[in-house]
C-alpha cells in the first residue's frame, strides 16, 4: 500500500467539462439590433463572450435547466458565460423585441 500521494497529477478520466484544456471561447457581437453570430454551437466547458457595444442590450436566457445567469442591460462591456450543461439555451434582448440568439451545447 505505498501509493504515491501526489495530488494534481494524472487524472485522465474527464476529457471534457470544467477545466477542459481544449475549451474554447466564442465571441458574440452586437453590430446593430442583432446578435452576431446569432446561433453558436459549442462543447461542454466552452465559454461564450458577449461583446456588447453601441446601443445598450441585455442577454436574457430562457428558463432552461443549466442556463447561465442573464446579463443585465449594458453597453461597452464584455460578459462571459461558461456552459457546463448540454442543451439548447435560447436568449433574447428584452430591450429590443426580436433580437435573439441561441447557444447550443453538445
Ligand atoms: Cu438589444
Amino acid at each position: 500500500m505505498s501509493v504515491n500521494g501526489c495530488s494534481g497529477g494524472d487524472s485522465a478520466s474527464s476529457p471534457t467539462g470544467p477545466g477542459n484544456p481544449t475549451a474554447q471561447t466564442v465571441d458574440v457581437f452586437t453590430p446593430g439590433l442583432v446578435f452576431s453570430p446569432a446561433f453558436v454551437t459549442i462543447k461542454v466547458g466552452d465559454t461564450v463572450r458577449w461583446v456588447i457595444t453601441g446601443v445598450a442590450h441585455d442577454v436574457t436566457f430562457a428558463t432552461v435547466t443549466g442556463a447561465p445567469q442573464s446579463i443585465p442591460v449594458v453597453t461597452n462591456q464584455t460578459h462571459s458565460r461558461t456552459f457546463n450543461t448540454k442543451g439548447n439555451f435560447p436568449y433574447d434582448c428584452r430591450t429590443h423585441p426580436g433580437m435573439a440568439g441561441q447557444i447550443t451545447v453538445d
